[in-house]
């Protein structure tokens, strides 16, 4: 299969050259060497193992990426490879998927010129979980278009932008983990918008949920985010006088927890520069980077002391010195995420396309990895549902919507078994019943970690999913500590210490604090502590009831387009070269459903269009539809097919759809169409020329 789609490779005009300058020696060795390109291709297609030990072969050859049809898996290197130079990009670009061994940027490739020919909505969903490459992924992406699709200067400068965003949200929104020295902290969907040409115009950014605990703590070996680093090792020396600021990370609590300051494969000097350039390039004002801009004493007083409301009169009662550390950590928080949140839409200023033509767009979605650590807590139960729900969305764009098609066309099929995560989903988000629905648990008063524990116990104490100390006898041998509870994630299993989950979920800032900030000299902080917020009365929705808002919103947004995969897989948990790790990996493929996915696509359909579209298309190829086909659609279609030499075991035809099962007959189908194409064209052209 190797040979054959290389040598189908060279047979196409486009392709044609440009292939023989890759480095195919190796795609074209024995197969036993290096696997195959393709899981559906595998002889064994059914055996997990046989699964794994292709993953592996190719790993060791550093062939990271495997296809499940139009699904990408990348599995982490951790090490720079090279295959991601301008030549690179320039081979894979307009060769289709299958001619070229796999790689991210035909999955790129394939999503744009798909848009273009569609002229509709695509996303592509990075997936995996933390440490396995779902950032690296994005940014491979970001560069093959910022560099490959068609430009004019004018442009540029969008492209530029676009590609500066990405060091600037890193530096602001990433922070080193136990898992990740480089671990995004904050989830990113960014629009890429392009015009009738193809051309990248614009861009927009949502944002979700920033960790911004890691502002005030960080645990042993993580540190706070890079940013605050990178100032104190890169910033100059005026700069930092400027803002009161010394270079020995030592110097700052908020810094020093995680015992970890330097990190070798952290260059935060550089990154400085990088992002300082970015920040020039995004056109942001020196004057920007600033200080709070608040009067020593008035903010020291807000520090200290608590203002009560005594009818009509305002009372100063001094905090405690746990409530004072609280207020100081609170404002810390608050005034970092408000800043994260400003830049981004900062960024989105630049990025914006003012021009109202139509555009279509390719979202990139890059969300913060599923994470287990010794210790988790309610940052970690966000990030793990965050998960869940992406899960959810890949098994009812694919496994799900793929087998309700077949039935509702009325294809014969096989049903395959999968395990839907849905009843996870459900436990945290159902409306009353789930674990972040009941806001009256949440909300301050009376409510503590414990009793929130006590009630989630009651509500969720026959749910397969969850345990407690009080429930594990029933469920499992394993012990529990009283003050935490265990999910049984699609993932894997993840004991939560509820200590904390209320304060966080609540996210207090004191009002009069907020009064403060509001009077600020310093221009973002007066946009971040608007008077519209500090002077409401109604308070505002728990951080888990927004951030399920917000990602029930980014589901409507995705599922309205077409979908895209690439499912990364970490090698190893130690972050080495070379070390492929069994039994880590063998648990990735399981729990992201990839053996199912495989059975679906070996037995299912690769592309499909309504006949009404399959027509429009390729009427030209056959005389009895060409120019015009008067009759049923579906009719028309099986006409054309006749005529293309279509074979009985490669296409189906459902009620309104025609099933192609491989991807040679669509590409040899296309490659048929541009010849008529250019042919039509040198017609038209001759006879106009012949009217001159
Ligand atoms: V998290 O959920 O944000 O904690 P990610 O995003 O999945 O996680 P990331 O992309 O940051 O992981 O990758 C982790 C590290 O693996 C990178 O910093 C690189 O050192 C390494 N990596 C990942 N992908 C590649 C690659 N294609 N080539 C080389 C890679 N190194
Ligand atoms: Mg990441």
């Amino acid at each position: 299969m190797i040979l054959f789609t290389c040598l189908f490779g060279l047979d196409r005009g486009k392709g044609k050259g440009k292939v023989r300058q890759l480095d195919l020696e190796r795609a074209l060795t024995a197969r036993d060497r290096v696997g195959v390109q393709d899981m559906v291709l595998l002889d064994a297609h059914n055996s997990e193992t046989a699964f794994l030990d292709n993953l592996k072969k190719r790993f060791s050859e550093d062939l990271i990426y495997t296809y499940i049809g139009t699904l990408l898996i990348s599995v982490n290197p951790y090490k720079e490879l090279d295959i991601y130079s301008k030549r690179h990009m320039d081979i894979y670009m307009v060769v289709n998927f299958y001619e070229l061994p796999p790689h991210i940027y035909a999955l790129a490739d394939n999503a744009y010129q798909t848009m273009l020919a569609e002229s509709n909505n695509h996303f592509i969903l990075i997936s995996g979980e933390s440490g396995a490459g779902k950032t690296e992924a994005t940014k491979k992406i970001l560069q093959y278009y910022a560099v490959s699709c068609p430009s004019s200067s004018l442009l540029n400068s969008v492209r530029d932008q676009m590609l500066m965003s990405n060091p600037i949200l890193e530096a602001f929104g990433n922070a080193k983990t136990l898992k990740n020295d480089n671990s995004s902290r904050f989830g990113k969907y960014m629009d890429i918008q392009f015009d009738c040409q193809g051309d990248a115009v614009g861009g927009h950014i949502l944002s979700y949920l920033l960790e911004k605990s890691r502002v005030v703590h960080q645990n042993h070996g993580e540190r706070n985010f890079h940013i605050f680093y990178q100032l104190l090792d890169g910033g100059d020396e005026d700069l930092l006088r400027q803002l009161g600021l010394g270079r020995d990370t030592q110097h700052y609590n908020y810094l020093l927890q995680g015992e970890c300051a330097k990190v070798s494969s952290i260059n935060d000097r550089n990154d400085w520069k990088s992002v300082k350039n970015a920040l020039l390039v995004m056109h942001f004002e020196l004057s920007d980077i600033e200080l709070i801009g608040v009067h020593v004493q008035v903010l020291t007083e807000a520090l200290t002391y608590r203002k009560i409301e005594a009818r009509a009169d305002e009372v100063l009662c001094p905090f405690t010195v746990d409530h004072a550390i609280y207020a100081r950590d609170a404002l810390a928080k608050a005034i970092y995420g408000r800043t994260f949140t400003w830049l981004v839409n900062r960024i989105n200023e630049s990025l914006e396309n003012q021009d109202s033509t139509r555009k279509t767009v390719i979202g990139l979605l890059d969300i913060y990895g599923f994470e287990v650590f010794s210790v988790n807590s309610f940052e970690q139960f966000c990030i793990n549902y965050c998960n869940e729900k992406l899960q959810q969305l890949f098994i009812q764009l694919t496994l799900k919507a793929e087998q309700e098609e077949y039935e509702a066309e009325g294809i014969e099929w096989e049903p395959v078994q999968f395990f839907n995560n849905k009843i996870i989903c459900d436990m945290v988000e159902e409306k009353h019943r789930g674990i972040i629905s009941d806001e009256e648990c949440l909300m301050p008063g009376d409510a503590t970690d414990l009793t929130f524990l006590e009630k989630m116990e009651k509500k969720m104490g026959n749910h397969p999913h969850f345990i407690t100390q009080k429930l594990a006898d029933k469920k499992t041998r394993r012990t529990l500590e009283r003050g935490d509870f265990r999910l049984l994630h699609y993932a894997g299993e993840v004991t939560y210490c509820v200590v904390g989950f209320i304060d966080k979920n609540n996210d207090l800032l004191y009002r009069h604090l907020k009064e403060v900030m509001k009077q600020s000299k310093n221009s973002i902080m007066q946009q971040c502590f608007s008077s519209d917020e500090v002077d409401s009365r109604r308070r505002p929705e728990t951080v888990a009831t927004q951030f399920k808002n917000s990602l029930q919103g980014l589901a409507e947004i995705l599922m309205a387009k077409q979908a895209w995969y690439v499912r990364c897989l970490k090698s190893n948990d130690s972050k080495q070269s070379g070390r492929f790790d069994d039994m880590l990996v063998r648990h990735q493929v399981k729990y992201l459903g990839l053996m199912e996915h495989l059975r679906v696509r070996r037995a299912g359909f690769a592309y499909r269009k309504r006949y009404e579209d399959f027509l429009k298309r390729y009427k030209p190829l056959c005389p009895d539809t060409w120019p015009h086909w008067r009759g049923v659609p579906a009719e028309g279609v099986e006409r054309l097919v006749q005529h293309l030499g279509y074979q009985p075991d490669e296409y189906t035809m459902g009620r309104t759809k025609i099933f192609i099962r491989y991807a040679r007959t669509l590409f040899a189908t296309e490659d048929a169409y541009e010849l008529c194409k250019h042919e039509l064209v040198a017609k038209i052209q001759a006879k106009y020329k012949g009217y001159r």
